[in-house]
């Protein structure tokens, strides 16, 4: 047999096994991959919520490392296997921690966004495609609507003082003008605070109220630039 047959022979057996292995899962058999060997196949830890690339629950293992559980890969389309997903230099975990996009390059960043459903008196809060978390809210009481639309977080202060309301507003942050924002319950000179019970009903004059805690949770997350959208269910 020549040297050139060989190797043609062996370039063949090489593409047939390298075919193989990148086959795709057919649909009449989802069981074809166990990419961690543990005799269970991907689909079916998947659904149970185990991860398929080691042992554990999807949400909490990370199969490379990276500071970004193999659930967060799925969601934020890197590489579960694979520490610095686009090869910019940065770990995938630690791009997701500065607000930079792990699956685009060094420069992309990932959105932050806040939803106000009135409907359902709550708020949603996310980073890219990964949602982080929800609030319950109060918006405006009828005669008083929150206006629906897509808005800007415009200004962040500590502690505002409302001059047509004569309240104080801690954690304030105005997404139009500097009449409707986001704030914590708010307080009366003299003390009183509004009860958290009011949450989860619209009783405000048009703001969002979020509840102690959650109010300063979103303040320090939030930047001047965050989306604000404002929806009717
Ligand atoms: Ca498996
Ligand atoms: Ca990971
Ligand atoms: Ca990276």
């Amino acid at each position: 047999m020549s040297e050139d047959f060989l190797s043609f022979k062996n370039g063949f057996v090489l593409a047939a096994l390298c075919f193989l292995l990148a086959a795709p899962v057919s649909a009449a058999e989802p069981s074809a991959f166990d990419t961690d060997g543990d005799g269970y196949d991907d689909a079916t830890e998947m659904a149970n919520g185990y991860t398929p690339y080691g042992p554990g629950r999807l949400e909490t293992h990370d199969a490379d490392g990276d500071e970004l559980t193999d659930a967060d890969e799925l969601i934020f389309g890197t590489d579960p296997l694979a520490p610095d997903s686009d090869r910019d230099g940065y770990r995938d975990g630690e791009e997701v921690r500065h607000g930079y996009d792990p699956a685009k390059g060094s420069s992309a960043r990932l959105q932050k966004r806040i939803v106000i459903t009135l409907a359902t008196q709550t708020l949603a809060y996310s980073i890219g495609p990964k949602q982080l978390g929800t609030f319950e809210v109060s918006t405006g009481r009828p005669g008083y609507p929150t206006p629906l639309g897509t808005f800007a977080i415009r200004d962040k202060i500590p502690r505002a003082w409302s001059n047509s309301a004569k309240l104080w507003m801690p954690y304030w942050m105005p997404f139009i003008g500097t009449t409707y924002g986001l704030h914590e319950l708010p307080e009366w000179p003299g003390g009183k605070k509004e009860g958290e019970d009011s949450l989860g009903t619209p009783v405000s004059g048009g703001c969002v109220r979020l509840g102690v805690g959650s109010a300063k949770t979103l303040y320090e997350w939030a930047e001047v630039g965050t989306e604000v959208t404002i929806n009717k269910t």
